[in-house]
């Protein structure tokens, strides 16, 4: 197995030093999250530090993948954004050896969410979005939530995610919207 070490080591030569130093800021506040929400601070620190492992990759790894793996063919309409979590997943069971599907779901719904979440994919998604180098509108009233209770910070996330997207005229897919359904909509 890949120690915590190995895995920095290979994040490093893999990702842009801007995208790095996210990664390691996503970790930092993941493990203070698993902390206080009883999770494993393990698995919550390997899933924060590969859940972007595949950002930086080329559009046709991703195609390729969908296709060899008979992934769901309607990812072939989206983009990187979609793709570099729930693709991503796949490259990291081959290319890292992480195998655990609890990590490996934790970085597929990282983008998206989920209508299901564990506490460990609720605490990736949120730390993803509210880790120190985040400075959007909104992102104080985030961390606040998240802090008080995790369920709220992932409502509050999803619904602002979902506003940006419709305001920006981007496509929105649909795990985005069973999100919405399950966490938002009453
Ligand atoms: O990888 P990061 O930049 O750290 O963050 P992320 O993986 O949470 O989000 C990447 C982008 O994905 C972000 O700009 C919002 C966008 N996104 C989230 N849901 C959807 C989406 N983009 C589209 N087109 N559709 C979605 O449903
Ligand atoms: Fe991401
Ligand atoms: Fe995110
Ligand atoms: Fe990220």
């Amino acid at each position: 197995d890949l120690t915590r070490d190995d895995l920095v080591h290979k994040l490093r030569e893999t990702l842009s030093d801007s995208r790095f130093k996210h990664v390691l800021r996503v970790e930092k506040t993941a493990i203070a999250l698993a902390n206080k929400y009883n999770v494993s601070v393990e698995k919550a620190s390997i899933a924060a530090l590969v859940h972007d492992y595949a950002k930086q990759r080329p559009d046709e790894d991703f195609i390729k993948t969908i296709k060899d793996k008979k992934m769901d063919q309607d990812l072939l309409n989206y983009g990187n954004a979609i793709w570099h979590g729930i693709v991503g997943a796949e490259l990291i069971k081959t290319e890292l050896g992480i195998w655990d599907e609890d990590i490996l779901n934790a970085v597929r719904h990282h983008t998206t969410g989920a209508a299901i979440m564990t506490t460990l994919e609720q605490i990736i998604y949120m730390a993803d979005y509210i880790e120190p180098g985040r400075d959007f509108d909104g992102v104080e009233q985030a961390r606040l939530l998240t802090n008080q209770n995790l369920s709220s910070g992932v409502v509050f996330q999803t619904k602002q995610t979902l506003e940006y997207l419709i305001e920006n005229n981007r496509s929105i897919y649909p795990k985005t919207i069973e999100t919405y359904n399950a966490w938002v909509a009453k």
